[in-house]
Order: structure tokens, then sequence, then C-alpha cells
């Protein structure tokens, strides 16, 4: 089942999520609609505080190099920790919470995350790249916090100025004016 994504300004974003405590058929139904809502929606990669469950829950889905995404791909990560991180990397972002709005972050280049797998098991992944990119995005999510939060001063700036005006254009429509 496609499930609504929560958009900033929501306050539930900024929540640190729980741990997942039971691996049963609640949390395989949390990760197949969010896989579903994701792709529904050209993501990448998904929080379930993004779908407004606050659980330590997240997947990724990267294109191959051909740009296809396929579900053989899919990374599902419960309770991710990271647990090395080196280097640094700058890298363009966008989020299913902040529709239409991307911008450079500066994130780890190379990571290693531990998490559980929906069966429970316990996985590893050392990581650079998009995919090392993606899990910081994802896990920040997990702890309330956004991109946009990343920015430097300017440029968040930019960001409020701009989501105001788009606000005021989505009311304009709704108006009829
Ligand atoms: C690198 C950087 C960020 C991530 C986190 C995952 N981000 C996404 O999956 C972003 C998806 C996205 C998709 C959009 O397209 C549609 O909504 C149709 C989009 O466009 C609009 O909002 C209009 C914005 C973001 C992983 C790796
Ligand atoms: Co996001």
């Amino acid at each position: 089942m496609i499930r609504e994504i929560v958009v900033y300004p929501d306050s539930r974003l900024k929540q640190v999520s729980a741990e997942v405590k039971e691996f049963g058929d609640d949390l395989a139904l949390l990760l197949d609609d969010m896989y579903e809502t994701m792709i529904s929606k050209n993501g990448i990669g998904l929080a379930a505080i993004q779908v407004g469950v606050p659980l330590r829950a997240l997947i990724i889905n990267l294109p191959d190099e051909e740009g296809n995404q396929s579900k053989e791909g899919l990374i599902e990560a419960v309770n991710p920790v990271i647990v090395e991180k080196r280097g640094v990397t700058v890298y363009t972002e966008g989020c299913l919470s902040v529709p239409e709005y991307y911008d450079e972050v500066e994130r780890a280049e190379w990571i290693k995350v531990e998490f559980f797998d929906r069966e429970g098991n316990r996985r590893t992944i050392e990581t650079d790249g998009l995919l090392a990119v993606a899990f910081q995005h994802e896990i920040d999510h997990l702890d309330g916090r956004l991109f946009i939060e990343k920015l430097s001063f300017l440029k968040r700036k930019k960001f409020e100025k701009e989501w105001r005006k788009r606000r005021k254009e989505r009311l304009k429509k709704r108006g009829g004016k």
C-alpha cells in the first residue's frame, strides 16, 4: 500500500525514532509499504518516519550502472548504526520530504554500517560513494535530522526563501487566483 509522505515542516520529521524490537509481520508490512511508496515517488531512499512511523528502519534502492532501479538491489536496514567513518565528500542531495529542493551536503566519504535485515539477521556493509551518502541521509532521518539542517547559513536562508515563495504559489493556486 502506498502511504502518504510526511513533508517539511511537519514536526514528526524532528522526532528521534525508536529502536525496532519485534521482527515480524508488522515490520515486513511497513518495509513493503515503504518500498511501494518510495518507488511510486521516484525515490532512492526512505526512512520509516517519512511515512509517519517513528521506528529505526530505512530502505535504499539505488539505480545500477545502466540507470535501472531493480528490487534486487534493495537494501532494508533495521536499527542501523554507523560504526566507522572516514573522509569527506560532497553530494547534491534531495529528499521526498523536502520536495523540489536539492543542495550540496558534506558527508563522510566511507562508512561501515551495522544493521539488521527484516528477519533480524545481523548485516554489515562497508561502502563509499552514493550508497554511503544515502545511508547517512536516511540515518539522519532516524535521528530527526533533515539534510537542509546541514546547509551553510546562507544556503539555509536561500532554502527558506524558496520554500516561502513556493508555499505562497501553492496557496494562490488553491485559492484559484
Ligand atoms: C543521495 C542523496 C539523497 C538520498 C536520499 C533519498 N532521496 C530521494 O530519494 C529523493 C527523491 C526525490 C524524488 C523526487 O521526484 C518526485 O517526487 C517525483 C523529487 O522531486 C520533486 O520533489 C519534484 C525530489 C526528491 C540518497 C542518495
Ligand atoms: Co530524506
